[in-house]
């Protein structure tokens, strides 16, 4: 006779975990020298916003300190980052923006 004493006779599925590639906030960080031209003036460049938007997202970063402004793969908003970067170094302006793994 066998032993099924560990059979509780639920049945049980693992589910099988889709995989997402992880995506990466990039966020503009406020200071109190860059201009504010010159911050709508990358948004509108670098993120693809029209006028308005950048300005709305511009003066959320300038009052609360920060702002995610896209959302993109980790090659994506590597490359938004150092064009932000590279743009405002060139211009002497101390505008700073990161990136940060989304959840
Ligand atoms: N605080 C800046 C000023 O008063 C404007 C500013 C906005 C700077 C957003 C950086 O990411 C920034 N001139």
């Amino acid at each position: 006779q066998s032993d099924d004493s560990t059979d509780t006779g639920v049945i049980t599925k693992t589910k099988p975990k889709t995989q997402r590639p992880p995506r990466y906030k990039v966020l503009l960080l406020n200071d109190d020298y860059t201009p504010m031209e010159f911050v709508v003036m990358v948004l509108e460049r670098f993120f693809g916003m029209t006028h308005a938007e950048s300005f709305e997202i511009m003066l959320v970063v300038h009052k609360k300190g920060l702002a995610v402004v896209g959302v993109y793969s980790h090659e994506i908003a590597e490359t938004k980052v150092s064009q932000v970067m590279d743009f405002a170094r060139r211009q002497q302006h101390p505008l700073q923006c990161t990136m940060e793994k989304e959840e």
